[in-house]
């Protein structure tokens, strides 16, 4: 059976979905990580920030100037031994954590998630990267993979 959808079939069922946001990938060395990424493809960091609600310190990472939003990976290193992050880490070591797609409206996209039957992690967005706003899915409903919603703010490039 095909699962191939057109775009207006993609629409339909989650109004708002932009497309791919950013790759996150946890590491236990952030900057080693930072440089690998630099030297052998030649990424460029454009942003790094402390998330303290997410106990993460995350650098983003992109290949080109323009088209930021689907074009980065971000790196991400735990700040507290007890975060999802660490935990992460010690069961898993280092690797892909998550797939983030941008969302028109994070509440709406998270809300109709939730009645596909999904579990939406937070009753409510919280802060993330650059002031976005984000949910998360569980990755047991996904097949395996986390999945991060963000909701891009105005002044967020
Ligand atoms: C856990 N599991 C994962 C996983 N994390 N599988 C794939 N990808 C991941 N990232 C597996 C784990 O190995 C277990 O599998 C199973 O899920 C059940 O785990 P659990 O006991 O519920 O695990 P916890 O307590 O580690 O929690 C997992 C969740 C947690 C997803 C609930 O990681 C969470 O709350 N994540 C949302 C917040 C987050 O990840 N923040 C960091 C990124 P087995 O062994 O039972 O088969 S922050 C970010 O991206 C920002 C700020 C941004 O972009 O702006
Ligand atoms: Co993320």
């Amino acid at each position: 059976m095909s699962v191939t959808r057109s775009p207006s079939e993609l629409e339909a069922v989650l109004p708002g979905l932009l497309g791919l946001d950013h790759v996150g990938i946890a590491v236990s060395d952030l900057d080693a990580a930072v440089s690998f990424y630099r030297s052998v493809l030649g990424l460029q960091e454009v942003h790094r920030e402390e998330n303290l609600d997410q106990q993460v310190v995350e650098v983003m990472l992109t290949s080109s100037e323009n088209g930021l939003v689907g074009n980065q990976l971000q790196l991400l290193m735990p700040l507290a031994g007890n975060s999802v992050l660490s935990r992460f880490l010690m069961r898993r070591g280092s690797g892909l954590h998550h797939v983030a797609y941008a969302v028109s409206d994070v509440r709406s996209a998270s809300s109709i998630l939730r009645q596909c039957g999904v579990r939406v992690l937070y009753d409510a967005p919280r802060a993330g990267t650059r002031g976005s706003q984000i949910n998360f899915v569980h990755p047991k409903d996904t097949g395996g993979v986390l999945l991060e919603l963000v909701e891009h703010t105005a002044a967020d490039p």
